[in-house]
This record gives structure tokens, sequence and C-alpha cells, in this order.
């Protein structure tokens, strides 16, 4: 049976602190707050959506909480401002660690996809501009579904859409959520921990492995 990798993309793949650049050109000091709650909000309204059925494209999603913390910290950007933030997250780079350590994986024999809430063509628009999209076998937007992670329902569509089973199946996640929704479906889990100081849920679920980057996967998939 193979096994098969699926990379989440925002915060794994992409590196989401790209944004900050143009945010601090835009607003100065609060830029590194501003983005912080950008994303925590951006991710909370995929959570209510999904409890609510309520489900949108993924940038729908970020432009309202671009939207929301605009307000939140009194800065007043103009619609050119906000459009041109929103362009620049459709083209946000990869990690450099990704590129070597995707197609290791791939010569080992592993089916590798991407994987994200964001809309297929918004993932392949990302992973071309970064060089990297024909290094994966596929990407699976949660769009299909019209839920988001971590509901089991985009797990499960994943497994189905890529023939695959959940115990030779590996989420590799930056983001705990996505570990423990992987986690709660049966899956093997990677979380890729790439700041010292990021903190894992306390909840009864835990990664099978936690690597401080991708160019440590491989070696820790076949010491598992
Ligand atoms: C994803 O790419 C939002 O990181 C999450 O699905």
């Amino acid at each position: 049976m193979e096994k098969t990798l699926a990379f989440d993309v925002y915060g794994t793949l992409i590196n989401t602190s790209g944004i900050y650049e143009t945010l601090h050109e835009m607003m100065g000091e609060p830029a590194g707050r501003f983005m912080a709650s950008w994303r925590d909000k951006q991710l909370e309204y995929s959570f209510r959506r999904g409890v609510m059925n309520q489900h949108t494209d993924f940038s729908v999603c970020t432009r309202n909480s671009l939207n929301y913390c605009c307000t939140r910290f009194d800065i007043n950007l103009t619609d050119e401002q906000r459009k041109s933030l929103m362009d620049t997250y459709k083209i946000l780079p990869a990690f450099p660690d990704v590129a070597e350590s995707v197609a290791s994986c791939r010569r080992a024999g592993y089916g590798v996809y991407a994987f994200s809430n964001g809309s297929a063509s918004a993932v392949s628009g990302l992973l071309t501009h970064a060089g990297i999209l024909d290094q994966f076998d596929g990407v699976i937007s949660t769009e299909k579904v019209r839920m988001f992670k971590p509901s089991p329902v985009v797990y499960n569509h994943f497994l189905t859409a890529t023939k695959s089973e959940a115990q030779h199946t590996w989420l590799i996640s930056g983001n705990p959520f996505d570990v423990i929704g992987a986690a709660a479906c049966g899956w093997n889990t990677a979380w890729v921990k790439r700041m010292k100081e990021a903190q894992f849920d306390p909840w009864d679920y835990s990664p099978t492995i936690t690597i401080s980057g991708l160019d440590q996967l491989l070696t820790s998939l076949s010491e598992t």
C-alpha cells in the first residue's frame, strides 16, 4: 500500500508571515500584532463557517478578517491597500525547506499532495508562483466538500480523493488544530514546529512525530 503525505499549505508549505513587509510599509509598528491577529481571525472565521455550514471561498475569510483587523487596530487602509494585501496573499513565499523535502519524499515512493482550505485555484497559484506545483501528485482542496479543517469531512474527502487509507496517510502541518483534526480521524501526523515557542494544544491527541523543519521529515518518517 502506497504511503501518502498530505501537506497543509498556509503555515506549512507557504509562509503566511511573507505578508509582513507589505503590512509594515502600510502601518509601521502595529504590523506584527496586526499580522498575528489577521491569521487568528481568518482561521476563526473558517471554524465558525464550518460549524454553521456556511462554507465560502477561504479568501472571503481572509478578506473579512483583514477588514475586522483594520477596525480593531484603528488602521484605515484604503481599498487599494486592502486589494494589494489580498493580491500579495496570493503569491506568498514557500518556506525554503519545502522543495527538497517534497522531492525527496516523492523519490522515496510517497504520494505527495497539497491539502488545504484554500481553493484549488488559489493553492495552485501559490505553488506555481513558488515554482513547486509540479513536485506534487495533486492539490486537494476542501472546497469540493464545502467544509473547512478540522472537520472530519475534509480528512475523509482527502482519503477518497487520493484513494488512500488513514493508517497509511500522514498529515504534515504546522497548525496544531489541523494535526489534532487529522489524528482524530486515525491519521498519522507530523507537527512542523518551526518556532521554538510554538505551543501545541493540551488535548488528548499529540503528534505522531514533531519536527522543526521539513528537512527532517523523510528521516523522521523512516524512523517510525
Ligand atoms: C490550510 O492551508 C488554513 O493552513 C490551513 O488549509
